[in-house]
């Protein structure tokens, strides 16, 4: 009875969970990618202020449902030196976002060799 009460359970409330990573060079705009997601897809998100994002040091995590799906975001840091962290993360993720800015002319071939090497 127990396994069928919590086997109803789980299907009726269990959501399926994906984790996504959000990546690219330093000041791309991910964190920024990420807020705004949450602000559209959380309906009692309180949007915050855009100017008060800061260079993310480590992992911001965000988390949106979209129908029965959860969706969670590791919005890692894109800094040389945090560059390395990104693939401790790989194995656990689902998908990758690979945010570019495409107004920084001269940082899309860094970028371009940041994803060839590290992605
Ligand atoms: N004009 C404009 N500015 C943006 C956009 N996206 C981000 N920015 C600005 O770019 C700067 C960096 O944005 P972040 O979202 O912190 O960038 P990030 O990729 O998370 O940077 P790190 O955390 O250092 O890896 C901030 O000043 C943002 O306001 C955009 O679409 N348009
Ligand atoms: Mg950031």
């Amino acid at each position: 009875m127990y396994t069928l009460l919590s086997g109803l359970y789980k299907y009726t409330f269990q959501r399926d969970e994906y984790c996504i990573l959000i990546l690219d060079l330093d000041n791309a705009g991910k964190t920024t990618f990420l807020e705004q997601t949450k602000t559209r897809f959380n309906k009692n998100y309180k949007e915050m202020s855009l100017s008060k994002i800061t260079t993310t040091v480590g992992l911001n995590i965000g988390t949106i449902d979209v129908g029965k799906t959860r969706l969670m975001f590791w919005d890692l840091g894109g800094q040389e030196e945090l560059q390395a962290l990104w693939d401790k993360y790989y194995a656990e993720s689902h998908g990758v976002i690979y945010v570019i800015d495409s107004t920084d002319e001269e940082k899309l071939s860094e970028s371009k060799s940041a994803f060839e090497k590290k992605v």
